[in-house]
Order: structure tokens, then C-alpha cells, then sequence
């Protein structure tokens, strides 16, 4: 912490501002919050992520694997600050869409099946201490399948997946956390002593 190379150079900043949604200063802030959480390469795992998240669940487990882009098991800074930015509220509906079907996607094969939904759902009502009975869990999977499935081959495309959200587009929320709280109120400790001296160059 506060230690030598936890500063990032200023172009190096001001290149994930441009790629992302967050302010230089948000940047710098999410880096600082990165070195604390990273290993000694460089990365964060799984592990380290949910309690960035503050929540461990499926729905977070498999949003850590749509941000981890090269499948190594480790989120490097760019893997991180990505997902944190799809994670902002100034991410695009688009953006949260796509990254919603590839969390429902268990497969990879661009298709959501209906145990995919219902692995999914069953686990998002027991974290909500929603109580539902496995009946009611596959009804609402039938129901959603019945609306989704146009084509009716028992799996929901990205087209479909698209039209859905297009009408429900209150199902892409979970997808939304105020990032730039989260980071700011867990890096205030180290936020004094590291924002100022901030090379200008
Ligand atoms: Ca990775
Ligand atoms: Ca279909």
C-alpha cells in the first residue's frame, strides 16, 4: 500500500479514462484499489473480486468470468477497470445487455437453455431469501421461454435475448452498481496520501 509502482503514469490514465466510463480521478482511484486487492503478479482473483463486489453469488461468479477476456482465472487492471465500467451507471443499455446474455450463457454456445435460466433464477432467489417452490421456479422459467422462445427451439438467442430486454429493460438493473461510491469509499484511507503529488506531465 502507498508503496513505489502503485502510481500509474498519467498516459496510462488518461488512456482507460478514454476506454472507459470513469474520470481520470476515478481511474486513479480504482488503480489504487486494484494494487490493494492484486497478488504479487498483478491480478486479482475470483476470490478478491466478490469482495470488491461485496456480494458472492453465481450471478457475481459468472460476471467474473465474462470480465476475465483471456480465461486465465485472474482479472490483470484492463480485465478489471472493463468490467468495473459495464458494472457504472453510465454504462449503455447495449453494453449491460451483452454482458447479461453472456452471464446467462453458461455454455458459451451463444444460446441460453432452460436449465441455464433456471440454475440462474433458482440461485438469485435463494441469495434474495425469495421463497419459492421448484415448481414455481420452472413455471417462471416456462413463462419466460414462452415469451422469449419466438422461434421455439427451446433455447433463447441473442435476437431473442435482445427483444426481451427491449420490453423488460428493468431485467438489465442487476447489472448496474454505483462503482464510483464503491471504489471512493473503500479507497478513502489511502486516497489522502496517494492523490496528491500527482505527477502533471
Ligand atoms: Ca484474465
Ligand atoms: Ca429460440
Amino acid at each position: 500500500m502507498g508503496n513505489k509502482g502503485s502510481k500509474m503514469k498519467s498516459s496510462e490514465v488518461k488512456k482507460f479514462s478514454a476506454s472507459t466510463h470513469f474520470s481520470t480521478n476515478e481511474v486513479k482511484l480504482i488503480y489504487m484499489h486494484f494494487k490493494q486487492l492484486a497478488n504479487n503478479d498483478d491480478k486479482i482473483d475470483k476470490t478478491a473480486f466478490l469482495q470488491t463486489i461485496g456480494k458472492e453469488s453465481l450471478f457475481m461468479e459468472r460476471l467474473f468470468a465474462m470480465f476475465d477476456a483471456n480465461h486465465n482465472g485472474q482479472l490483470d487492471f484492463e480485465e478489471f477497470i472493463n468490467g468495473l465500467s459495464i458494472l457504472s451507471t453510465k454504462a449503455s443499455f447495449e453494453e449491460k445487455r451483452d454482458v447479461s446474455f453472456g452471464v446467462y450463457d453458461f455454455s458459451g454456445k451463444k444460446l441460453i437453455s432452460k436449465e441455464d435460466l433456471h440454475r440462474m433464477l433458482a440461485s438469485s432467489i435463494k441469495e434474495n431469501d425469495i421463497v419459492m417452490s421448484e415448481e414455481q421456479v420452472s413455471n417462471l422459467v416456462g413463462s419466460t421461454f414462452d415469451e422469449a422462445d419466438i422461434d421455439k427451439d427451446g433455447f433463447i438467442n441473442f435476437s431473442e435475448y435482445s427483444q426481451l430486454a427491449d420490453k423488460h429493460p428493468s431485467m438489465l438493473n442487476q447489472i448496474t452498481l454505483n462503482v464510483s461510491g464503491l471504489i471512493a469509499s473503500r479507497t478513502k484511507s489511502v486516497m489522502n496520501m496517494n492523490l496528491d503529488n500527482d505527477e502533471e506531465d
